[in-house]
């Protein structure tokens, strides 16, 4: 720990701001471990839903611990910011157009505390962040509160500022939260020490304390650095249709190398992370950043890849029926946010090849995106696979694993995933 003695504030209440994904994990755990927690979010529905005892997200063992400390009264959720002693900001950071960073919302969130904070309090940001942003987020916090002294103005501020990102794996939130090392990219080493403090309360992995712009950084380069590495199997896919050689196999020998370890390719990379965070690199530094450009480049042509075969194979039929397994953006998840599998149901629908029916066992209804497109529906495995034609195995849900191989004989079979090899 750089910095002198460390203080110990006594953290008793916590605001998080924005209940999604990140926030509403972290301030159930908050609330485990003794701290009073008021989640502030925009959207009633989220509010009424947490007040209930409820979740509006899909998470393993989630539910059970925000009904947990909601009906201990140790964490509530409100519309209106309230006054607290440390604010977490957990709220989306998207692309525009371009790819060029919308971090609207930080500055929203900014705004809503801003009038809440006194001296001493400790604000931190965990949205993944374009460098620079914690420093912008002090001067926001500034303008609005000009008696006060932020930390980009002096080294003993009132108010205290860090980047700490989230590094959380989806369906293992409630584990990673807790056992990850945390990147703790303080303002100033008292931001730091104040951070480590209020984190130590839950946290087993370590606190790796740098500054804002290099947590901000590290943020982005893990993702960045998996994004890479899933567009070179991505590639190797692409060579491997070409030279017709099955790319699971390659992948599986080449790793048996000691010092090779290729991930899988798939139907293209999706999530509201890594198909975003990278562009935040090559946004800062178009001309240094050509290897991360290209990356996402490779894997965002992955599922105009995928709609090439299916039309390919379907020449010989006319009218076909093509059952697409799975629009989730990886396995055993709800989450459809970026997924390559919605957007390759909706290039087929385009292509009018035939009709199409989807499977997705961990969504009711069809996203908006496909709703109202013509000859498309919605049906269970079993059905789906009696119907079909043409097999297009988009996500490897487990329910997908041991389908009964017989329902596949004499269809065209397109796995994606190498699920079925
Ligand atoms: N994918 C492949 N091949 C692979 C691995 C993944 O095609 O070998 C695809 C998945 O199918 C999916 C996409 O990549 O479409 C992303 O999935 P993921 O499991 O790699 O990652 P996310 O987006 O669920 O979570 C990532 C994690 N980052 C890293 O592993 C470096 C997580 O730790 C971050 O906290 C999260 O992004 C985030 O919030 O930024």
């Amino acid at each position: 720990m750089p910095g002198g003695s460390i203080e110990r504030m006594n953290f008793e209440t916590v605001s998080v701001v924005g209940l999604g994904y990140i926030g509403l994990p972290t301030a159930a755990i908050l609330a485990t471990h003794g701290l009073q927690v008021i989640g502030y979010d925009v959207n009633a529905s989220v509010v009424d839903t947490i007040n209930r005892g409820k979740i509006h997200i899909v998470e393993p063992e989630l539910d059970a611990v925000v009904s947990g400390v909601v009906s201990a009264g140790r964490l509530r959720a409100t519309h209106t910011p309230e006054r607290a002693d440390a604010y977490i900001i957990a709220v989306p950071t998207p692309f525009r157009d371009e790819h060029v960073p919308d971090i609207s919302y930080v500055e929203q969130a900014a705004q809503a505390i801003a009038p809440l904070l006194e001296k001493n309090a400790l604000v931190i940001l965990e949205s993944t962040s374009p460098v620079g942003t914690t420093q912008q987020l002090c001067k926001w916090l500034a303008e609005a509160r000009p008696e006060l002294r932020f930390p980009h103005q002096a080294e003993d501020a009132d108010v205290h500022v860090v980047y700490c990102p989230e590094r959380v794996l989806p369906g293992h939130v409630l584990h990673e939260l807790v056992y990850n090392d945390r990147i703790i990219g303080g303002m100033t080493p008292k931001c730091s020490e104040m951070a480590v403090t209020l984190y130590t309360r839950f946290l087993r992995g370590q606190c790796l304390v740098t500054d804002p712009r290099t947590a901000e950084m590290a943020k982005l380069t893990e993702n960045a650095f998996r994004d890479v590495n899933i567009a070179f199997a991505n590639e190797l896919s692409f060579i491997c249709d070409q030279l017709d050689i099955n790319v699971w196999e390659l992948i599986e020998l080449s790793n048996r190398h000691p010092r090779v370890k290729i991930l899988q390719p798939g139907p293209g990379v999706g999530g509201h992370c890594i198909a975003v965070d990278p562009w935040f690199i090559v946004h800062s530094a178009p001309k240094q950043s050509q290897m991360i450009r290209l990356a996402r480049e490779i894997n965002d042509r992955k599922p105009h890849h995928v709609v090439c075969r299916v039309k390919e194979r379907a020449r010989r039929f006319s009218q076909p029926v093509i059952a697409c397994l799975g629009l989730s953006y990886k396995p055993d998840i709800d989450d459809l946010r970026e997924s390559p599998a919605v957007e390759i149901v909706e290039l087929l629908s385009g292509e009018r090849i035939g009709s199409i029916v989807v499977v997705e066992p961990h969504v009711h209804e069809l996203p908006a995106r496909l709703r109202d497109l013509p000859d498309l529906e919605m049906a269970d495995l079993h059905t789906a696979l009696e119907r079909a034609d043409i097999v297009v195995l988009l996500v490897n849900h487990r329910q997908f694993k041991n389908v009964d191989r017989r329902l596949l004989m004499e269809k065209v079979v397109i796995d994606t995933r190498g699920l079925w090899r």
